[in-house]
């Protein structure tokens, strides 16, 4: 072993000032720790080094250099080790921190409730149904002939303006702007007698968006068409659909109106939802708030879709569920219906808590 003092104490004296400039507080993880100490003491190591070449020295430089090589040795791995210790009771304290207990019952899961325009929509469905109409569909995008000219409304009525309407591009087609097409496409598809409900089907209207107006809303309609029928009939059924849903001292008033595609028309209205009739804010002192349209299908939208008007009569009315479900739950604004605010939404279906 060739190496003379001087050569042993240049290169000790390195590794004691390595091993005193390590600042435990630096090293942050154990495996740092564990590479920092195979580094020194490991086989091979520096400090392991040092020991090693002291076999190479004289007697007396053993006895005078063993005892410091030794005592740094055992000061750097009793460092070391309390590095260890504190590293592994912060892992420790981490570990208590996340712990999660699998034992605690689950949340109960987020149940979706019923829209309350979809509620309003089924709980007029579901009376109309148990008076005998069947539910019919139709599109959404229609053609002029099913939205205007099969009921009777003229080619430059204001209706088909494009300020009221919206047109597809370059085609032939529009939004429908009420739901009165799907009954006209009932009777070109089965002959009379027929009942039939529109139930809450969107319509879209190039309205400008306010509290009462909304570009897209949904619409109830209902059509009846049989022999004999009569004015006498429609005032029958909507008084009974009106205390059915609003309650059985729901009264029924009919006003003359004018719609193309009825003669006569009717604006229908309902005894006050809050003060019955009495008169307050709500129906502006009145006593009565205006719930929908109605009327005898007007002999014109019977020849647009072959039926004889001599044979057929019927009635149809239609009425807005936006409006039906501001009225009876006295919501301010129309707008909360398509926000989806789930304060808002929450309130409705009583069926889920
Ligand atoms: C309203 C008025 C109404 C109709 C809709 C109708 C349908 C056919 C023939 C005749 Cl196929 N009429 N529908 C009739 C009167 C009024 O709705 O103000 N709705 C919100």
């Amino acid at each position: 072993m060739g190496m003379d003092t001087s050569e042993w104490l240049r290169s000790f004296e390195a590794t004691r000032a390595a091993a005193d400039g390590w600042n435990p507080c630096e090293t942050e993880t154990l495996e740092a720790l564990g590479r920092l100490r195979l580094d020194f003491l490991g086989r091979g190591g520096r400090l392991t080094e040092s020991l090693k070449g002291l076999k190479g020295l004289s007697l007396d430089d053993r006895r005078k250099l063993g005892p410091r090589a030794q005592s740094l040795k055992a000061s750097l791995a009793e460092r070391i080790q309390r590095r260890k210790s504190e590293l592994e009771s912060s892992l420790d304290l981490s570990l208590e921190k996340d712990r999660v207990d699998v034992t605690l019952p689950a949340l109960p899961p987020g149940r979706g409730r019923l829209h309350p325009l979809t509620l309003m929509a089924l709980e007029m469905t579901d009376i109309l149904r148990r008076m005998g109409f069947s539910v019919a569909d139709g599109p959404l995008v229609e053609d002029d002939w099913h939205n205007f000219g099969a009921l009777n409304i003229p080619e430059h009525h204001p209706a088909r303006d494009m300020q009221d309407t919206f047109y597809l591009k370059d085609l032939p087609f529009l939004l429908r702007t009420h739901t009165s097409p799907v009954q006209i496409r009932a009777m070109e598809r089965a002959r009379p007698p027929l009942r039939v409900i529109c139930p809450g089907g969107r319509v879209f209207r190039h309205d400008q968006v306010d509290a009462t107006h909304s570009a897209v809303f949904h619409q109830v309609e209902c059509l009846a068409v049989d022999r004999g029928i009569t004015f006498a009939d429609l005032k029958g059924t909507l008084d009974v659909f009106m205390k059915s849903l609003l309650g059985p001292s729901t009264k029924t008033r009919f006003r003359p109106s004018y719609f193309q595609f009825t003669e006569p028309s009717a604006e229908v209205d309902v005894s006050c939802l809050l003060c019955g009739g009495k008169g307050c804010p709500v129906c502006k002192l009145s006593g009565w708030l205006e719930m929908l349209g109605a009327g005898v299908v007007n002999p014109a939208v019977f020849k647009a879709v072959g039926l004889d008007p001599e044979e057929w009569s019927g009635f149809a009315f239609g009425l807005g569920v936006e409006r039906l479900a501001i009225m009876k739950y006295r919501i301010p604004d129309i707008r909360l219906f398509y926000e989806n605010d789930l304060r808002f939404l929450r309130q409705f279906d009583e069926n889920i808590v």
